[in-house]
């Protein structure tokens, strides 16, 4: 019997030895040690030894039952470490590994030149204004004093959505509501950036929806020559401290009277050339006196009150002052053309 323990010792400690994971390990375990196994087996026959012979097998016994156990738990131990050790050298941050570049986005080069804009008329005293894109025909026509024959109120030219819903085909609308709300006193001095949406099939000039600026200065003596003022300070800071701008007649509804309003070509100065096609003028904006009509509509007596208003397109601006030859390029969102605008 004693033999018998010392050789079961032995196989165990030799297969405990080339135990190669956790998972064999236990089994040697169970196989040796466990209620099966022939450890317990040789306790269990110590019935049949004489009784002088059983303390001392019993102690044998037991010694071997504890230095497998020993054994066991070394083994165990040791793999749990090497296992550890392969994780972490296998999980190890090298922080001297130069960092992953992150992609920056930038703005919109629509937004930034709508940005630009504003940031001009804020230095000049005027608020940003805004409005919704769905209008009633009120703000959209009517108090801008567009007849109802007028081909702009044209069910082939505006998106209806009822015969007195639809989206809104110019920001005036927002003006003449913030006209309104001053009941009468002035002054008003605002622009109203914001999108808007025409009937149109898209090409190279043409969007069916875009975006506009408008501005509107009422006041007490309000008058053509701060129109002209204004603009040309707006154009000289857009487009070049020696830019002029020019004056020539033109017809809104809603200005009387109206004009079209070109700055001095900031490519040749003035001698002509591609981009204002040998004009030496480039036109930017329509603008007008606020008609009577408009500003007794909104709530303020034309005879107290003038006022000068102008609307632009900023696509048109951008498109002018980066050399962008289709108004497409700001929709179709392709990033090889949005990151040639990266504001500083
Ligand atoms: C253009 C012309 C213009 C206005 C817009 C306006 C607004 C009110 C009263 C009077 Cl509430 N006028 N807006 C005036 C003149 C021209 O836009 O060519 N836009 C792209």
């Amino acid at each position: 019997m004693q033999e018998r323990l010392m050789t079961l010792q032995g196989e165990a400690v030799e297969k405990i030895e080339k135990a190669g994971s956790l998972k064999e390990l236990q089994d040697i375990r169970v196989e040796y040690l466990g209620k099966k196994g022939p450890i317990t087996e040789v306790l269990k026959g110590m019935g049949k030894l004489p009784a002088e012979e059983r303390p001392k097998m019993g102690q044998l016994a037991n010694d071997v039952r504890d230095a497998i156990t020993q054994k066991v738990e070394t083994k165990q131990e040791k793999l749990e470490r090497e296992a550890l050790d392969a994780k972490l050298s296998s999980e190890t941050i090298d922080v001297t590994l130069p960092g992953r570049p992150v992609r920056k986005g930038n703005a919109h080069p629509l937004t930034a030149v709508v940005e630009e804009i504003e940031d001009l008329f804020i230095g000049m005293g005027f608020s940003v204004a805004e409005g919704p894109e769905v209008e009633t025909d009120y703000y959209n026509f009517e108090a801008l004093n567009l007849p109802k024959n007028h081909p702009a109120r044209d069910m082939q030219d505006s998106f209806f959505i009822t015969e007195d819903i639809l989206l809104r085909t110019q920001t005036s609308p927002v003006q003449a509501r913030t006209m309104e709300k001053h009941e009468g006193r002035g002054p008003v001095k605002i622009i109203s950036p914001g999108k808007v949406y025409r009937r149109d099939t898209d090409d190279a000039t043409h969007s069916h929806q875009f975006m506009q600026i408008e501005g509107l200065y009422v006041d007490k003596n309000v008058r053509m020559s701060d129109l002209k003022g204004t603009l040309t300070l707006f154009a000289q800071k857009l487009f070049g401290a020696e830019r002029e701008i020019r004056l020539r007649p033109s017809f809104f509804p809603f200005t009387e009277p109206s004009v079209e309003v070109d700055v001095s070509c900031f490519k040749c100065n003035g001698k002509g050339c591609s981009i204002c096609k040998r004009t030496g003028w480039i036109e930017i904006l329509g603008a007008g006196m606020v008609h009577p009509n408009v500003l007794e509509m909104a709530g303020f007596d034309s005879k107290e009150y003038t006022g000068f208003a102008f609307g632009m397109g900023p696509e048109r601006i951008a498109m002018l002052k980066y050399g962008i030859d289709d108004i497409r390029h700001f929709y179709a969102n392709d990033v090889r053309f949005l990151e040639q605008f990266k504001r500083a």
